[in-house]
């Protein structure tokens, strides 16, 4: 902790307070996002946002996720609408410490999820279009600015072992043909930076290793994170 105390307070200040920043954690499903957020949630000056994933599961007593998985024709405009809104609700949460930490965005639901779900043809260009509409709409009007991205980046066959190990029970049908898939995009949009904007800089960290090495990896670049945020 001493050792993020110093960090933060290398920060910029602007009026005699530290900007404030927010750091994004993307990957594949099953990447390690969550244990990311766990490691540094009681970093000083840093608060965490977890991703809205229980929120999908419980609309009013419905799980639109594991709609989507069952018939994704049905019900992917669905649960992107809500993802839609629930990450916008995340980005715009107004923010007390230095650095907000925030799971996944707004961007790679639209760019790796739903691109998926229209390249694959199971959400029609007519739904496509209209949460692309919104999508550029609310980009246009809140920003959702970031600063940095941390990418854990992973082999769609460790995440698929993990999925199968963890048991999440709307995943269990996931095919590791859907998972090359995200991972591809996941890839072209944050690494080869070729089909869609990258809102900020990126840093890549290898996440295909057990929890207890990658807690080394994160503390190795714990400056580099809360730094190159800033
Ligand atoms: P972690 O901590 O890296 O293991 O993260 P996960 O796997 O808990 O979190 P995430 O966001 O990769 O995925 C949670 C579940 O929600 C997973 O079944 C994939 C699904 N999901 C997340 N975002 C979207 C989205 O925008 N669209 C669709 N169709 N599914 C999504």
């Amino acid at each position: 902790k001493s050792i993020s105390k110093r960090i933060m307070s290398a920060l910029p200040k602007k009026n005699g307070h530290h900007q404030k920043f927010t750091i994004c954690v993307e990957g594949n499903i099953a990447s390690g996002k969550t244990s990311f957020l766990e490691y540094f949630k009681d970093t000083h000056d840093v608060e965490v946002i977890e991703e809205p994933v229980n929120k999908w599961r419980n609309v009013q007593g419905g799980n639109i996720l594991a709609k989507m998985y069952e018939d994704p024709t049905r019900w992917s405009l669905t649960l992107q609408t809500y993802v839609q809104l629930t990450m916008l609700q995340n980005h715009v949460k107004s923010q007390e410490k230095t650095i907000k930490l925030m799971e996944r965005s707004i961007y790679s639901a639209k760019y790796c999820f739903v691109e998926n779900l229209h390249n694959s043809g199971k959400m029609p260009d007519l739904e496509f279009a209209v949460l692309s509409e919104w999508f550029d709409w609310i980009l246009d009007f809140h920003k959702c600015p970031l600063d940095l991205i941390v990418y854990l980046q992973t082999t769609p066959e460790i995440v698929y072992d993990r999925i199968k190990k963890r048991q999440r029970k709307e995943e269990q049908t996931i095919p590791i043909e859907y998972l090359q898939t995200l991972h591809n995009l996941h890839e072209d949009w944050l690494i080869h930076q070729r089909k869609f904007p990258v809102p900020c800089k990126v840093l890549t960290l290898d996440a295909n290793y057990e929890l207890d090495y990658m807690h080394k990896v994160f503390e190795e670049n714990r400056k580099k994170i809360i730094c190159d945020s800033g």
